[in-house]
């Protein structure tokens, strides 16, 4: 096997790259991101820049990949190719750009206010930041919603692709911070994406660490 995902679990960006994984049935070696592991910290901090995961190892090929969205066009073409970036140009434009908001206006506020949480990123930012955050997590929502409105079935049309990979995790955890709310679209989304094989079988690899998220329960 030459593929090794460092990742944990719980993780919203690591679990994108899970769901990539399952998708195209690559056989791949986790690796723990163990913060209570200090020699496995130091081995993590050596590949990866910033000390974000997923980082993708490939060992047969001597690279190491980083950032969710990259590692996943690395692995679409290790699988047949053209199947979480479309083929058809325009089709892996959507998809690219549905990633970009998820990952930008969703994934970034959302890391932002949980890491200060758990008290994990220095003292309480002011109140208008976090205002700004969740304000740019419901303007994604509001923009998903109406990019939706086409009736595509997954995010960025008929097929699963990178779009859905991004969206399955960070929907998951950022509705916690902004409900949905009224946009039964993104709604009905987010419950596709909730039932697809490949996340479920993340979901399931999380389960054994509990819910870590310091937010409730969605309830919308
Ligand atoms: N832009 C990065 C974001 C990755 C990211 O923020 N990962 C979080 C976990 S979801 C992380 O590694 N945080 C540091 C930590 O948990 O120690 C990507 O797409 O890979």
């Amino acid at each position: 096997m030459s593929l090794i995902l460092w990742s944990h679990p719980y993780s919203a960006y690591g679990q994108k790259a899970l769901v990539a994984l399952y998708e195209l049935g690559l056989p791949f070696e986790p690796r723990l991101v163990d913060h209570a592991d200090e020699p496995v910290m130091a081995a993590f901090r050596a590949l990866s820049p910033f000390a974000r995961m997923p980082v993708l190892v490939d060992t047969a090929a001597g690279r190491t990949i980083h950032e969710s969205s990259i590692v996943i066009e690395y692995l679409d073409r290790l699988g047949d190719g053209g199947r979480l970036l479309p083929a058809d140009p325009e089709a892996a434009l959507e998809a690219r750009w549905v990633d970009r908001i998820i990952d930008t206006y969703v994934g970034a506020p959302m890391n932002r206010i949980i890491f200060h949480r758990l008290g994990r990123a220095g003292p309480p930012p002011p109140e208008a930041i976090t205002a700004l955050d969740m304000g740019d997590i419901r303007n994604a929502w509001d923009l998903l919603e109406s990019r939706l409105a086409d009736g595509r079935i997954w995010g960025a049309g008929e097929s699963f692709t990178l779009a859905d990979c991004a969206a399955a995790p960070i929907l998951t955890y950022a509705r916690r911070l902004v409900p949905f709310g009224e946009r039964p679209r993104l709604k009905a989304w987010h419950g596709r994406l909730m039932a697809r094989s490949s996340f479920r079988r993340a979901l399931e690899d999380a389960a054994p660490f509990g819910d870590l998220m310091p937010a409730p329960p969605a309830t919308d």
